[in-house]
Formats: C-alpha cells, structure tokens, sequence
C-alpha cells in the first residue's frame, strides 16, 4: 500500500511538472522571430545624409515588448565605404542619444562602389541585449553609423510626411542634434531569442515605433 501511495505522489509530482513546463519546447529556443524597425516609408526621396571621419547618424528606436537583442541593422546606403555600425544607449538627462558607444562593428568596403541607394543588411557579430536596463533603459536605443572615410558612404533619407524625427546626428566635439526635416534610413533587426531567424527579412514587419 506504501508503495502504491509513493507511487501515486511520484505520478501527481510528474504531472504537476508537466504542468509546470514552459508552453514551448526546448528546441523551439533556437529558433529567433525577428522584425524589421522603421522609421521611414521606404523611399528614399534622392537625399542622402553624408558625413566625415567621426560624424555620427543614428536612428532612435524602442524595443517592442517581445525584443530582447538588437541583430542586425539595415541601411539604404549610395556610394558606399566602409563605416562603423554603432549602438548607442539614450542620455540621462535628454533625449537625446548619450556619450558612450555600447557596439561598434566594422562594415568593410564592399570592393565594387554601390553608387544606388541599395539596402545593406548587416548582422552584429555579437548580438545586443537591448533589454539591459543599465544601457538601455525602456528599451531605447540608437542604432547608426560613423563615418571612417570624408563624404562615404551616403544614407538616404527619407523626407516625405510623416516625418517621424528619430535621427539623431553629430559632428566630432558637437552635441547631438536632432534632425527633424527627415528620417534616415536606418533600420533595426530586433529578436526575441538568439538563434536561428524564422524567415530573416520576409518576417519583417516596417513599424514607425517612434514618433
Ligand atoms: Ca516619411
């Protein structure tokens, strides 16, 4: 009878295990949905934002609930060189991007110049937790470019309404600067998990998150 009575408390702890288990398996971990942010309408009007070594452009975004790692970034670039791509967390006091660069990567030259306004997707070689609440606090971030090489690349801009002001620029030892006649077009691949993305791009969703 013992037996059967352990028996049976082994089965009820299992199903309350069970229970207890997340709704999804173990290997669906691994798998990442992602969306595209935007805060352009996708055209990219024939203006281009150009800078010199040490100029920044950064595009303000808020991760969506879900979020938890910025993976990669999207830019409509013409005339292409490398650059740095650079995340930057919002400042203390405005709201404005602050000092201190928390990513950079270098986008190498692709070789051939790209003289078009093409989209470059990069992916971070190490993805951002963007739900770092010490460097990222709601969830906010910009996610840009530095200019390594004078007037290379160029970054479209899109200056039709609406405009949703969320770049941000700056010439080396300038504050920041709010750029309200147009967004530029620079865009954030956000994910709820690391791993591999379901669909990448296809998945994308182009939401203006921040107004
Ligand atoms: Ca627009």
């Amino acid at each position: 009878m013992r037996r059967l009575r352990s028996l049976a408390t082994v089965a009820a702890a299992g199903l309350l295990l069970l229970f207890a288990l997340p709704s999804s398996c173990p290997w669906d971990s691994a798998v990442a949905y992602e969306e595209v942010l935007s805060c352009d309408d996708g055209d990219s009007d024939w203006q281009y934002a150009q800078g010199w070594e040490g100029c920044r452009h950064v595009a303000k975004y808020e991760a969506p609930e879900w979020a938890n790692w910025l993976v990669g970034a999207q830019y409509c670039v013409g005339y292409f060189n490398e650059f740095y791509l650079i995340v930057i967390g919002p400042s203390e006091s405005s709201p404005a991007p602050g000092d201190s660069v928390q990513y950079v990567q270098l986008v190498p030259d692709m070789g051939d110049a790209q003289s078009r306004f093409d989209w470059l997707e990069v992916r971070l070689e190490e993805p951002v937790q963007i739900r770092n609440s010490g460097a990222f606090p709601g969830g906010v971030f910009f996610v840009g470019a530095e200019w390594i090489h004078y007037l290379q690349p160029w970054f479209a801009l899109d200056m039709v309404a609406p405009v949703h002001g969320c770049t941000w620029h700056m010439t080396p030892g300038n504050p920041w600067q709010h750029y309200t006649i147009g967004d530029v077009m620079i865009r954030a691949i956000v994910s709820d998990t690391i791993g591999t993305p379901v669909g990448g791009a296809t998945w994308s969703a182009v939401k203006a998150l921040y107004r």
